[in-house]
């Protein structure tokens, strides 16, 4: 399995909860590596590029207000299975329907105000990396804990 690369969105609202420790937290101590990370605040221009599939859902003006309104965190995630494994970490779309133990589901009781975005497939992924991060931004490292976190038989 390739090892991958996934956009995570900490949304306005867990900006403004002060929940930013604790969600990065939940994707980092499952072992998968944190390559990118910035504040930022999310343009008209970049949420009509990054939600362009939702543009003719009802709910699309609210959602690029509610994600234009304020400060968000956008991260990249690396590790075995990231993009499945970040969906899983964060829960069904809607707080209310979201398991215990998953971000949305220990965190949040809205439907619109959900906490975090994860790429939802490798393509997805790709293009959205490129949106919010130039190629200089996202950075090859090694950890100590590299070793114990994941091997060469994930990789398979
Ligand atoms: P997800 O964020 O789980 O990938 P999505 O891509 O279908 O979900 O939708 C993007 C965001 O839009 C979602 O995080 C919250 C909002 N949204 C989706 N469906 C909605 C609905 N029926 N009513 C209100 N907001 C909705
Ligand atoms: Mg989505």
């Amino acid at each position: 399995m390739a090892i991958e690369r996934t956009l995570i969105l900490i949304k306005p609202d867990g900006v403004q909860r002060g929940l930013v420790g604790d969600i990065v937290s939940r994707f980092e101590r499952t072992g998968m590596k944190i390559v990118g990370l910035k504040l930022m605040q999310m343009t008209n221009e970049l949420a009509a590029q990054h939600y362009k599939d939702h543009v003719s859902k009802g709910f699309y003006a609210g959602l690029v207000k509610f994600m234009t309104s304020a400060p968000l965190v956008a991260l990249c995630v690396e590790g075995p299975k990231a993009i499945e494994n970040c969906r899983k970490l964060m829960g069904k779309t809607f707080c209310t329907d979201a398991q215990a133990g998953t971000i949305r589901g220990d965190l949040g009781v809205s439907r619109g105000l959900n906490l975090v975005h994860g790429s939802d497939g490798p393509e997805a992924a790709a293009r959205e990396l490129g949106l919010f991060f130039k190629p200089g931004e996202l950075l090859e490292y090694s950890r100590a804990i590299d070793a114990w976190s994941w091997n060469d038989e994930d990789k398979v």
